[in-house]
């Protein structure tokens, strides 16, 4: 991964036309990411479209006032409608989580850069990443480049899609990693306009009610290792069907087990359809977890990672139990409490 982002400025400031696009069960960091590039590449004049791997959640509506996002494969003969100089993956470079838009990107001849903050994914067979795995948002490295490398002018959109990217991977500034640069880009921010009230109130502050009642079902149906410091919930599709649950919705409920005290390692088991499992995994810190996630095709970051199973519930935690009871046992005690 490359950490002089020398290289992706000069693709974008000789590029005419860029395609943008990030993550599937798109999310605050990858689409705040997308829309401040495309807004700072169409102040400077160049042609910039939005292809997502499928439709962000209700809660991200207010990021695309002038309806930009548009899906793949739904919208793809609107993309091929004309040539793209270059293509631009933000805050991810996880083949499995671009539901093919990297390849028709490829097919379509179209030079493709990734500009993530995951560490690098030993399955990632390009060469053209950017990047930085120690940043807390790909939001971070998105005003990097277009203030520090570029020297575009940020304006208040830009300057709130950043605000929105940092807010929304930080968990509303819990998760800083100890990393200043985070909150000193942010205090830059502020000034242009951000109104940092509503950006609160859009991410964190309007979840549907079945958000809230699926959440009491999860809570209700943890399970804990012996020692208290593993905890888990499976959900079944019959639940999903009952409380007419979206992706979205579950995204929080992995944070709200690990926050018990006791808990080090948090895992949500979702049967999104019938034979289809989404893990969710979460540490507070003593374990990383991405190594297991990784080992199951997904990926992530150390302390929140995540992948896919295909079979049944039962033998998805099966098969991921072993796996993280095995990560406490080999990693020393933690020391204190
Ligand atoms: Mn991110």
């Amino acid at each position: 991964m490359k950490s002089s982002f020398a290289g992706l400025a000069e693709a974008i400031r000789k590029a005419d036309s860029i395609l943008l696009t990030t993550h599937s069960g798109p999310d605050g960091d990858g689409l705040g990411s997308v829309a401040a590039l495309a807004r700072a590449m169409r102040n400077q004049g160049k042609t910039t479209f939005i292809l997502l791997p499928d439709a962000p959640a209700d809660r991200y509506a207010f990021l695309d006032p002038n309806g930009e996002f548009r899906v793949f494969p739904q919208h793809r003969a609107e993309a091929e409608a004309r040539t793209w100089d270059l293509g631009l993956v933000v805050d991810t470079h996880q083949k499995t989580l671009l539901g093919g838009v990297d390849d028709w990107m490829k097919d379509s001849g179209i030079r493709t850069l990734y500009f993530d903050h995951h560490p690098l994914s030993p399955d990632f067979d390009g060469t053209e990443i950017y990047g930085d795995a120690t940043a807390v948002a790909t939001g971070c490295l998105v005003y990097k480049l277009l203030v520090d490398e570029l020297g575009w002018k940020i304006d208040k959109e830009i300057a709130g899609s950043i605000y929105i990217s940092i807010s929304y991977d930080t968990n509303s500034f819990k998760y800083l990693r100890n990393d200043p640069d985070a909150l000193a880009i942010c205090a830059d921010l502020i000034p242009y306009g951000v109104d940092t009230t509503w950006v609160y109130r859009s991410l964190f502050a309007s979840n549907p009610l079945r958000k809230a009642r699926v959440l009491g079902w999860v809570l209700s149906h943890m399970e804990f290792s012996e020692d208290g410091r593993l905890a888990s919930v499976s959900i079944p599709h019959t639940v999903i069907d009952e409380f007419k649950v979206e992706r979205d919705d579950l995204r929080d409920a992995v944070t709200n087990i690990l926050e018990i005290s006791g808990v080090e390692i948090a895992a949500v088991l979702k049967e999104m359809a019938v034979g289809e499992v989404r893990i969710s995994l979460r540490s507070k810190g003593n374990f990383t977890i991405n190594q297991v996630a990784a080992a199951m095709n997904g990926g992530g970051h150390a302390l929140a990672a995540g992948c896919e199973f295909l079979g049944p519930l039962d033998a998805a935690w099966d098969d991921l139990r072993p796996r993280l009871t095995g990560v406490m046992a080999d990693a020393p005690e933690p020391s204190g409490a």
